[in-house]
């Protein structure tokens, strides 16, 4: 189970420790580096290979986010004779970078798993917003990954507004790394190169048309990714439709991320506390156990509010992220048993297995 080869994927003994304590010591494991419907690609230390879903294992999942997706680990069979291989479990994930869907929906996403830095990507040129790039750290956090900011498409802009922003990211409280860069200039590249570490995966994150896939291409030094032209105004089609980890010739690992519109954040793992620690350890001096910070007589966080250590608006989107989370988390219980939209996927799941056999 300790193969030297799949520690460049990222194996570790914590997944080792999940294998054994999950299944068979001796079962053959492998990384996820696509999903497309039930057909998936997946890495090992001999290459990479396509593979389907054991019937058995489609049918005991509970839900979408329960079947494997890019960056997961999963048991698999193949002989040599075979043309797919057969994945019959997925491991216990490190880290899941999850959202809710936007809109009416509870159901929760899988956006990547075992990711160790998230890198959260703005354009500094019509792109970027405070709010919106604390629910992504949120995001990031809830899962358990790191977040990483990055300011792109600095070229566009003087260097001042470049400067102003990131005094506006720290002034916020974000204690995040914050990187800049021109996919044009080239400028910053170095500096996001130097982060990136063989073994490790970072998953980028952000709108569409920031630069995600220009700047992937200039990691791998030739253009893989699809990107697009976009308006001015960032406003434009979705280029990147696909996930695909991909493996840097340092020996890091990337993965794409069609750009996201709008989403919802889940706080059960802990990205609220993490990305507000300076609000909850004032919150740790209010008078009432279960102060909301609102109105509450002897509140240490108005007190800091008042005072100006902590930003009112950082403070504002705190208890908008708390409100919304406590509320997909309420619903997200209430609905735990299994949607029709899932129901649905399976059937075509089956459908598409009978048509090959
Ligand atoms: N001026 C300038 N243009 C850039 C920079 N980075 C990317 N672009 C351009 O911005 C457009 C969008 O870039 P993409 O890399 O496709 O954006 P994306 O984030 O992958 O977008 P989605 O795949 O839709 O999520 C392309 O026309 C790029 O050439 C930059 O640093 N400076
Ligand atoms: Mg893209
Ligand atoms: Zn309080």
């Amino acid at each position: 189970m300790n193969n030297p080869n799949l520690i460049a994927l990222g194996w570790d003994t914590w997944f080792a420790e999940q294998a054994s304590a999950q299944c068979d010591p001796a079962a053959a494991v492998a990384r996820v580096a696509a999903v497309d419907r039930d057909q998936m690609l997946l890495l090992n230390a001999s290459g990479a290979f396509h593979a389907r879903l054991a019937g058995k294992f489609l049918y005991d999942s509970a839900s979408p986010a329960q079947l494997p997706c890019v960056g997961d680990w999963v048991f698999v069979e193949k002989s040599a004779a075979d043309q797919f291989g057969l994945v019959h479990g997925l491991l216990a994930r490190k880290t899941s970078l999850r959202r809710k869907a936007a809109g009416e929906s509870v159901e929760v996403q899988m956006i990547a798993a075992n990711v160790d830095v998230v890198i959260v990507v703005q354009s500094c040129h019509y792109d970027f917003n405070l709010k919106r790039l604390e629910r992504y750290l949120v995001m990031a956090r809830d899962g358990g990954a790191t977040p990483c900011i990055l300011v792109t498409k600095t070229d566009l802009v003087e260097p001042a507004v470049v400067a102003a922003q990131v005094a506006q990211i720290r002034s916020a409280g974000i204690d995040a790394p914050v990187l800049t860069l021109s996919n044009l200039t080239r400028d910053g590249m170095t500096e996001l190169q130097c982060i990136l570490e063989p073994g490790k995966t970072y998953c980028f994150v952000g709108s569409s048309g920031v630069g995600k896939s220009t700047l992937i291409n200039g990691l791998i030094g030739r253009d893989l990714m699809e990107t697009n032209l976009v308006s001015d105004t960032g406003e434009g089609r979705h280029t990147t439709v696909r996930r695909e980890l991909i493996i840097l010739a340092n020996g890091a690992m990337v993965i794409d991320n069609p750009g996201m519109r709008e989403f919802g954040v889940l706080g059960a793992g802990g990205g609220i506390e993490a990305s507000y620690a300076d609000i909850i350890a004032r919150a740790g001096h209010c008078r009432f156990r279960d102060c909301t910070h609102t109105n509450e007589p002897g509140c240490a966080v108005a007190q800091v509010l008042e005072s100006g250590e902590i930003d009112t608006e950082h403070y504002e989107n705190f208890l908008k992220l708390k409100k919304e989370s406590a509320y997909h988390d309420l619903s997200y219980a209430g609905k735990r048993k299994k949607d029709k939209e899932f129901g649905r996927f399976i059937k075509s799941i089956k459908k598409s297995l009978k048509e090959d056999e």
